[in-house]
């Protein structure tokens, strides 16, 4: 099958194909898999969107609903979970899917569950690669699902264009997010299970929210932090979420600062994968000598391959 001629045709199996390929530890799957990546241009018309959250906050359920007003305003969603838990790896996957149905079914979604092994938080370079086969197979909405342990938050905030944090009633989890520095990271603050007997509760997590964001300086200097609350079960809120994200995105793309974030993200990602291969020393010496910029300015432009760049090093 050739990859390049099906992910333009949209097709599904071959984008699973892709994914795999750039999951793959092999250096010859790299290197194919750099190729394929190289040869699409790159995406700004896509929304690339993080959701994290602990085990069980309900990430799964709120993407079942939420994936499903864009696909109601014609658009394609694809969805990323990533499971750094190698062990229940299989169960949860399957726990994923099966929290998702509807969105599995639908032709306009594509639903992929990767179990990162061995990577702190399971968020990696691959994760980016599968973001951008994705755009390259036309989803317009990406969307990465991780659980909130070790630097996941951290590192899927430097993937996407507008964080969400999902969060359930209860000190203990606030607490902890502002312990760990991932309010800071989020763009929207998201009480889930906002329904039955949880419904109190939720409206007074509401609150202490707000109050702690009104003394948090904004991530991005153009938004300030939301907190909503939103049921899945009941399918409410979501509606008003989704209103919200795309605000944002028109907010960013209108003040430039859109595409210029990504632009810095690339530039990151390029650069942690050279050092990665290469070694610090050998990095610093680049850095040093001021051929670093030129080495990744060549590969954004897709002058050239990251391997063929390291084979020059
Ligand atoms: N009452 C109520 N329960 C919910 C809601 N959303 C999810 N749940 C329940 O919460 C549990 C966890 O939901 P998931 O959507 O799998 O949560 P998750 O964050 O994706 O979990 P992991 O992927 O394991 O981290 C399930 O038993 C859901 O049925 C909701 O809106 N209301
Ligand atoms: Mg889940």
């Amino acid at each position: 099958m050739d990859l390049f001629i099906e992910l333009n045709k949209r097709n599904n199996r071959a984008l699973s194909k892709a994914i795999t390929l750039a999951e793959s530890s092999l250096e010859k799957d790299q290197i194919l898999s750099d190729k394929l990546i190289s040869k699409f241009p790159k995406k700004n018309d896509s929304i690339r969107i993080g959701i994290t959250g602990i085990p069980g906050v309900g990430k799964s359920s709120f993407i079942e609903k939420f994936g499903q007003k864009f696909i109601d305003q014609g658009k394609k969603v694809a969805v990323l979970a990533i499971d750094p838990s190698s062990e229940k790896s299989q169960g949860s996957i399957l726990g994923d899917k099966s929290r998702m149905e509807n969105l599995a079914k639908n032709k306009n979604a594509f639903i992929r569950p990767s179990a990162n092994k061995g990577i702190l938080g399971g968020v990696s370079n691959k994760t980016r690669d599968s973001i951008l086969l994705c755009e390259a197979a036309g989803y317009d909405v990406i969307i990465v699902e991780t659980v909130g342990v070790g630097q996941s938050e951290t590192t899927v905030s430097k993937l996407v264009d507008i964080m969400l944090l999902l969060t359930i009633t209860g000190a203990g989890d606030q607490l902890q997010a502002i312990k760990r520095g991932i309010i800071e990271l989020s763009h929207l603050i998201i009480v889930t299970k906002d329904d039955g007997e949880n419904k109190n509760n939720a409206k007074q997590t509401l609150i202490e929210l707000k109050n702690i964001l009104s003394i948090k300086p904004p991530i991005d200097e153009y938004w300030v932090p939301k907190v909503l609350k939103c049921s899945s079960e009941q399918n409410t809120g979501i509606d008003e979420i989704n209103i919200i994200v795309n605000q944002f995105i028109q907010k960013a793309k209108h003040e430039s600062l859109f595409n210029s974030k990504r632009k810095k993200q690339e530039i990151f990602w390029t650069e942690k994968t050279i050092k990665e291969e290469i070694g610090n020393i050998k990095f610093q010496k680049l850095k040093k000598r001021k051929q670093l910029k030129q080495i990744v300015d060549s590969i954004l432009t897709s002058e050239k391959t990251l391997n063929e760049v390291l084979n020059n090093i």
